[in-house]
């Protein structure tokens, strides 16, 4: 029995264009096929008179309109796809024997997803949240879905106590408020009630969950799971995504007014990135252990609230996911794929990780009620690029027409196909791990440990990193209306540090009574952000300039573009500037239209009149991104501006003065993101 599985890094591709219908340039008609004469009137009885029930031109287009909308997601309704291609350096042959593992250079199509969790479909996505990062390879042996976050760890270890989390997170029942945030009763009385969630916060609290893009964040399959070899040898793993660009974020002033300025901040940057060539990279890692050492380590590798330090076990970069092609039609495409951590290859299967196991049921049954019902494979997006047979058949909207008269097994008519395959053949058959025990309903004692990599986490952080996470726990339990839930969050955290808890308990007011308990003196540097890779690469530069501009501009542009960063001038007015020669510039933005957080570093390309409008924005803008510890840069006549506001000789911030190799120092300014060290 041979099926054709050849796949290449076009053959998703190529598959979706059976599905794509352009409109352009044709006749109208109804969905019947039918020319339609008229779209703007109903069919009436008389000029003025009623609609007529028979007009069903009106009817289908009203009825498909009334259906247009199917539920969003229960968590991560709020997300945004694009399509790439999965490339391996390194053959995984000892580990696993996934065909898509096996030989360098192989690639294979992929789909990716990012997401806020907390909020619905149309909320602001710099909530303070975990970010999804959920991957679908198009494998030759079927679909591979790597559901993960950009966070290592997860608030719960058992999948039984996610509808509890997920209903303390959401908006309050009662009120519906607040939207896309965690600040809020409910959700921290479930944290200190519930305290195995103590990691996970650790990492919400920090700059992780406020990310600068969705190019620039880590992602994480968080659980433990196998790779089983040719022999049956399994390992287990653990899986992350490294960001080519490193790992960045914003502040939360910015985040917040990010939020008002631009609501679709990231999704915006993830296509604009895309459309510009500026392909987001990922490098895959894994981080392995041998059976055999499954109890060296002083955590339970099967707890969903632990991570694996990079220093004790190393992740191996195997190979990169770039993201090159941007979807048609994000309902199509984004909304409506469905992805399961239960859509495995051979070579790859679960551990016991409780949280895992309650996933696998999970995922179906929501794309029952979401997809509306059990053909969801069926649609473009989802469909495996390599063929798949079976007797399962019927449902709404199957599209597939299977022919013939059996669809079940064992059969004789059919020659009993289709039929299952060997291992050999590529049958999956799962790992066949011994297992032996009581039925009870218990958290094993290895999983009792909630604080010491709270504290690792905790301990790893530089100084700015930890008083960022003292604002956000201030910000967060401020918004808290029960002083006894503060109190009693204060009291979790100062078991994972007393100074922690000292910290946000003198900014709410409160005292702590209780100990720190976790002694956990170890940290581990790749948890910092302040390790991760510094790049000016695909950054966004506000040009301020407006009539009068020094001219050399059009030269600077030029070199800041050829350096791989995005120059935008805003000005105070739209369409052109006139610089001191006559040449002219096109304006992409005006202070109304534009702000300093929705960009990376500044560039003030002239000053003007003293009561102008334009110095007045100008000043402003230059401000805020000075208080945003951003990169700063001025032309000779933009220094006059600088010198008024005071910030010559600050950090970060670069005048130009004749020979001082002025483009080369200001990439480099912009390639350190941010200039903490300043004092504000
Ligand atoms: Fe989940 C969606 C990631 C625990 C149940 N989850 C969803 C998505 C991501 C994750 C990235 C969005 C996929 C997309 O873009 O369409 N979820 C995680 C991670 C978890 C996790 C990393 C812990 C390690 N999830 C988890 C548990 C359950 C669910 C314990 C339930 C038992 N998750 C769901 C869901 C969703 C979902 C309700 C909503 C929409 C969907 O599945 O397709 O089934």
């Amino acid at each position: 029995m041979s099926l054709d599985n050849k796949v290449n890094e076009n053959s998703k591709n190529k598959q979706l264009e059976q599905f794509r219908v352009d409109d352009k340039d044709k006749a109208m008609t109804t969905n019947q096929g039918l020319k339609v004469s008229e779209d703007e009137f109903s069919l009436k009885a008389g000029e003025r008179g009623p609609t007529l029930l028979e007009d069903f031109h009106l009817r289908e287009k009203m009825t498909h309109f009334d259906h247009e909308r199917i539920p969003e997601r229960i968590v991560h309704a709020r997300g945004y796809g694009a399509h790439g291609v999965f490339e391996l350096y390194e053959s995984m042959q000892d580990y696993t024997k996934a065909k898509f593992l096996q030989t360098t250079g192989v690639k294979t199509p992929v789909f990716v997803r990012f997401s806020t969790v907390a909020g619905s479909r149309g909320s602001g996505e710099l909530a303070r949240d975990a970010r999804g990062f959920a991957t679908k390879f198009y494998t030759e042996e079927g679909n591979y879905d790597l559901v993960g976050n950009n966070i290592p760890v997860f608030f719960i270890q058992d999948a039984i106590k996610f509808p509890d989390l997920v209903h303390a997170l959401k908006p309050e029942p009662h009120n519906e408020i607040p939207q896309a945030a965690t600040a809020h009763d409910t959700f921290w009385d479930f944290i200190a009630n519930n305290q195995e969630s103590a990691h996970m916060i650790m990492w919400a609290m920090s700059d992780r969950a406020i990310p600068r893009s969705f190019r620039m964040m880590e992602g994480f399959g968080v659980h433990t799971f196998r790779f089983i070899n040719e022999e049956g040898k399994s390992h287990f793993v653990k899986f992350h995504w490294k960001p080519v660009l490193g790992v960045h974020s914003v502040v939360w002033d910015e985040a917040q007014k990010i939020n008002g300025k631009n609501p679709d901040f990231h999704r915006q940057d993830l296509y604009e990135a895309i459309e510009n060539g500026d392909y987001p990279e990922f490098e895959l890692g894994v981080q392995l252990i041998e059976e055999k050492d499954e109890f060296q380590f002083d955590f339970d590798i099967l707890d969903p609230t632990k991570l694996w330090p990079e220093e004790e076990v190393p992740v191996k970069i195997i190979g990169k996911m770039t993201l090159n092609r941007n979807v048609d039609n994000v309902f199509a495409e984004t909304e409506q794929v469905a992805f399961h951590p239960g859509h495995v290859v051979p070579g790859i299967d679960f551990t016991n990780d409780p949280l895992l196991q309650g996933r696998l049921f999970s995922y179906t049954d929501t794309q029952l009620i979401r997809l509306g019902g059990p053909n969801f494979h069926e649609l473009p997006i989802n469909r495996p690029v390599c063929p798949f047979h079976n007797n399962q058949r019927d449902g709404y909207g199957r599209q597939t027409i299977n022919v013939g008269q059996v669809s079940y097994h064992k059969n004789s008519l059919a020659g009993n196909t289709p039929t299952p395959v060997s291992e050999a053949e590529g049958g999956y058959a799962s790992y066949q791990e011994k297992i032996e025990g009581r039925k009870i309903r218990v958290r094993s004692e290895s999983f009792k440990d909630h604080f010491s990599q709270a504290t690792l986490f905790w301990n790893s952080m530089s100084d700015l990193e930890k008083e960022h996470i003292v604002n956000a726990f201030s910000f967060e339990l401020g918004k808290c209306k029960e002083i006894s839930v503060r109190q009693q969050v204060l009291e979790m955290f100062a078991k994972v540090d007393l100074g922690l808890a000292n910290r946000v308990a003198e900014n709410l007011g409160l005292e702590v009574q209780g100990r720190n308990v976790s002694t956990n003196t170890k940290s581990s540097p790749a948890l910092s952000q302040l390790n991760t890779i510094m790049t000016h690469s695909t950054r966004k530069i506000a040009v301020l300039a407006t009539d009068g501009f020094d001219s050399e501009l059009p030269a600077i542009l030029d070199d800041l573009k050829a350096k791989c960063t995005q120059p935008e001038i805003v000005s105070d007015h739209q369409g052109f500037i006139k610089g001191d020669d006559g040449s002219k510039l096109p304006v992409d933005h005006t202070f109304l239209t534009a702000d300093s957080v929705l960009f990376d570093a500044v560039y003030i390309a002239c000053a003007q009149g003293e009561f102008s409008l334009y110095k007045k924005e100008a000043s402003y803008f230059l401000k805020e991104a000075f208080a945003h510890y951003k990169p700063i840069a001025s032309t000779f006549s933009g220094n006059q501006l600088i010198d008024e506001l005071g910030l010559t000789g600050k950090i970060g911030v670069l005048m130009n003065e004749a020979g001082n190799n002025f483009i080369a120092r200001f990439i480099e300014l912009i390639a350190k993101h941010r200039f903490w060290d300043r004092a504000v």
